[in-house]
């Protein structure tokens, strides 16, 4: 039987052939949320000694705990010491590189790395993956990619940040069957935790300030980014975001393709578009003399220019892999848009009401602001550090008056006298104390906006903040505000 030393670290699955270095390893999973159950038990699976920490000890933990140790994992909850002897960490996404446990590992040389690199060890040679981060639009581009793939009659799935743990779809499911091709949507956060990790292809779609409390700044977040251009990996990048430009050059491998995307006429080597066509003068055989029509405008909904640069980063991975040009159309036209991103709720006494919870940072939050001509802006919650003068500034001239909300809304109070000196600003902190019990904070807000909007308005819910401090999640924040418009009528 071969010798497995528990502190060494496992670098690749190698089951054909060589000893598989999970096998027998004592490994720590931190965190027991999406990422971590999948996680061990793919590591259960290839014969790893598990451990898995999470410093939750509640309903929500308890029966996932108690599944991880009947399937053979060690679980420790509501503490999370960093386990003896192990001699790898695979960490959830969301916990801090100084969080205790990590620090620990850290100093004690434990390797550390995140669910999509284990992911990337443990996958078949031949399975495809085509990456896409990015501060804004990641989850509707591995969408748009997944659905084009599909059109094609690829066996293709999206996973990653979108929602699916990535190491889900590695293994075999019940059939021993593996998806060929992987839309994998990466956020900064796994980025930093994967280091050999190769796609295909990939794209950093734009970069703004996000997330800036978890990295130190605005640097080190869009670095952990361009970890998506590897060795080998063609390089997708917006000509229009300096970031996406800078890292395909300067993180990416100059020996592969770098492929520009712009909202105009393309050059070669570029995808773009020309009057109302979305066009391909990269994946031809002749870029200089000719080039592919791959879809309209109007297949592309909504069709703001921000989701026609997602459209055009989906077509182009797509491309990468010899998707036909009709099936990038085709993939466009069955994709169904999220939930939340500037879903139109109702139209009351003359007055839009639209619904972009998603907008959790200002960079997507301008995205919409700059899609409607006279806005009354919901705004707030958590900023996580990042700033909101330029947001403000840009918007100024469109702001019918501003409804504020959440844990920071201070700062946009202060960025709004600044440079809007002039627009209305409420603020609101709950429902009403003697409002009725299903009413939320929301009834409390919309109220508000209808008293400052106009006829031809639009009451706009893009919070450039994330919602924890008020919700359960952005979904949840939009479902409480779409509630309170159809309470209107
Ligand atoms: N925990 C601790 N200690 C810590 C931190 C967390 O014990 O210091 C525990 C929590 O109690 C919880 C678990 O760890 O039980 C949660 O782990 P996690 O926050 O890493 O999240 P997961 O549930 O594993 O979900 C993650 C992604 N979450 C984050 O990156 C914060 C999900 O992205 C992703 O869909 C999922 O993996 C599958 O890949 C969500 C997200 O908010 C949507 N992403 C950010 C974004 O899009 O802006 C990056």
């Amino acid at each position: 039987m071969p010798h497995h030393d528990s502190s060494a670290t496992p670098r690749s699955a190698g089951p054909a052939g060589g000893p598989d270095p999970f096998a027998g390893a004592r490994v720590c999973v931190a965190g027991l949320g999406v990422s971590g159950p999948p996680v061990a038990r793919a590591l259960l699976a290839r014969g790893a000694r598990v451990v898995v920490v999470d410093g939750r000890d509640d309903e929500t933990t308890r029966p996932v705990a108690a599944a991880l140790t009947e399937a053979g994992a060690e679980v420790v909850l509501g503490d999370t010491p960093l386990p003896e002897d192990c001699g790898l960490v695979v960490t959830s996404p969301g916990w801090r590189p100084d969080s205790p446990l990590l620090t620990r590992a850290a100093e004690a040389g434990i390797e550390i790395i995140g669910d999509v690199e284990l992911a990337w060890r443990l996958k078949p040679a031949d399975q495809v993956w085509l990456a896409i981060t990015g501060t804004n639009g990641k989850t509707t581009t591995v969408r748009m990619l997944e659905s084009i793939l599909r059109a094609d009659g690829r066996d293709a799935l999206a996973v990653g940040n979108v929602g699916t743990p990535v190491v889900e779809a590695v293994l075999p499911d019940a059939d021993g069957r593996v998806h060929d091709i992987l839309a994998v949507e990466l956020s900064s956060f796994q980025l930093h935790w994967s280091n050999s990790v190769r796609p295909h292809a990939a794209t950093v779609l734009n970069i703004a300030s996000d997330h800036l409390d978890w990295h130190g700044g605005l640097e080190p977040y869009a670095r952990a980014k361009g970890r998506v251009f590897a060795r080998g990996t063609i390089r997708v990048v917006n000509t229009a975001d300096d970031w996406s430009v800078r890292l395909a050059e300067e993180e990416g491998d100059p020996h592969t393709p770098l492929v520009g995307l712009r909202l105009d006429t393309p050059r070669a080597g570029e995808l773009g578009v020309v009057e109302d066509l979305l066009v391909d003068r990269a994946f031809v055989e002749q870029p200089h003399s000719s080039a592919e029509e791959l879809a309209t405008l109007g297949d592309v909904r909504p069709a703001a220019p921000h989701n026609v640069a997602n459209a055009l980063a989906a077509a182009a991975l797509a491309r990468s892999v010899g998707v036909a040009p009709a099936s990038v159309r085709a993939g466009l036209v069955a994709f169904v848009p999220e939930p939340h991103r500037i879903a139109h709720v109702a139209s009351v006494g003359g007055v839009d009401y639209v619904d972009d919870s998603k907008a959790t940072n200002p960079h997507a939050a301008a995205a919409s602001l700059n899609s409607y001509a006279s806005v009354v802006w919901i705004a707030g919650g958590l900023l996580k550090g990042a700033e909101v003068d330029d947001l403000v500034a840009g918007a100024a001239g469109r702001l019918r008056g501003a409804v504020l909300i959440g844990a920071d809304r201070e700062r946009i109070r202060e960025a709004l006298a600044k440079h809007a000196p002039d627009v209305p600003v409420v603020e609101v902190e709950g429902p009403a104390a003697d409002a009725p019990p299903e009413r939320t904070v929301m009834d409390a807000v919309v109220a508000e906006a209808v008293a400052l909007a106009e006829e031809g308005d639009t009451v706009l819910l893009a919070p450039a903040a994330a919602s924890m401090d008020m919700f359960t999640n952005y979904p949840e924040r939009g479902r409480f505000f779409a509630e309170a418009v159809h309470r209107l009528g």
